[in-house]
């Protein structure tokens, strides 16, 4: 458990605990090297904590002891569990990670976490359920940027149950053999790779079963730069980046973009004819 500082950069928390767990051999292989943690622990996006990418220390203020995950909505019966306690019941295992933010860098993360297919099945959700909600914490005194009420806190963000049950969806609980530092979004944050980042809300408090399809935080605020689907599409172009190529973090280089960020073969077969699949309407 070390301290984690860089000049001019910011700190991690110090005695965050080792998290041990196998690799996963179908998600040992990137592509590309894991990115250096130095790098990405340090540059972040959080808006809770701040607009810039630098905000490792203010995300340090979040407690996350005794944080409790709320199951709700369409499900058998609503409940509350306790972090440890989920954690304590789910496969832990490690993926390499490819993931792309819509900014047009990459990285790639060491992630330990577990399916979000098996938090699905211990939710028992009702053959009703088509969508799944997640949230982040709601608290303007530990994140300031939640006292701007011009945001539509707190961040939410959602998939079709399809989404969720794919094998790709990952919960996010550790990261570079340790536990998942505050501004990587502890104590636990989704990762869905062939998607843009946005998707992949941190520190999430409540997840909904429902068949509405849920309004996310970027959607509600622009509609026209940030849809429902936000699959990695490089011909698709973002009313202020084009997604054609991205800078690899860590690199100077930029490298072409993938359809599904390269994880066609895992995904594809959900949007058979949806029309993102052909390039169009991608963003709504
Ligand atoms: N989750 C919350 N709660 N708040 C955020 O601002 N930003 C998203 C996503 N999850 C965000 C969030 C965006 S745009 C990206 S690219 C990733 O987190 C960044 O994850 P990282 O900081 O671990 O690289
Ligand atoms: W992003």
């Amino acid at each position: 458990a070390g301290l984690l500082a860089l000049p001019g950069r910011g700190r991690a928390e110090a005695g965050i605990s080792p998290l041990e767990a196998p690799q996963n051999p179908a998600f040992a292989d990137a592509g590309r090297p894991a990115t250096d943690e130095s790098l990405t622990a340090f540059y972040n996006n959080y808006y809770e904590f701040g607009s810039s990418k630098r905000i490792a220390d203010e995300a340090q203020k979040l407690d996350v002891t005794g944080w409790k995950v709320k199951i709700a909505g369409l499900v058998e019966e609503e409940f509350e569990i306790d972090f440890q306690d989920l954690m304590g019941r789910m496969p832990l295992e490690d993926r390499n990670y490819r993931h792309r933010c819509v900014e047009a860098w990459s990285m790639v993360a060491p992630w330990t976490g577990f399916p979000l297919s098996k938090l699905v099945e211990l939710a028992k959700p009702l053959s009703s359920a088509t969508y799944v909600k997640f949230q982040t914490f709601l608290d303007p005194d530990v994140a300031t940027e939640q006292r701007a009420t011009w945001w539509p806190w707190p961040y939410t963000e959602g998939l079709t149950i399809d989404e969720a049950m794919n094998e790709l969806s990952f919960m996010v609980v550790g990261a570079y053999g340790k536990e998942l530092h505050k501004q990587f979004g502890a104590p636990m944050r989704l990762h869905t790779p062939w998607k843009f980042g946005f998707k992949s809300i941190k520190a999430i408090d409540r997840i909904e079963f429902t068949d509405e399809r849920p309004l996310s935080f970027w959607e509600e605020l622009a509609e026209n730069e940030y849809g429902f689907w936000a699959n990695v599409n490089p011909e698709v172009p973002h009313p202020r980046w084009s997604q054609a190529d991205e800078l690899v973090l860590g690199t100077d280089e930029r490298v072409p973009t993938r359809l599904y960020n390269g994880y066609e073969e895992q995904v594809a077969a959900m949007y058979g004819d949806l029309p993102q699949s052909v390039g169009e309407r991608f963003w709504r």
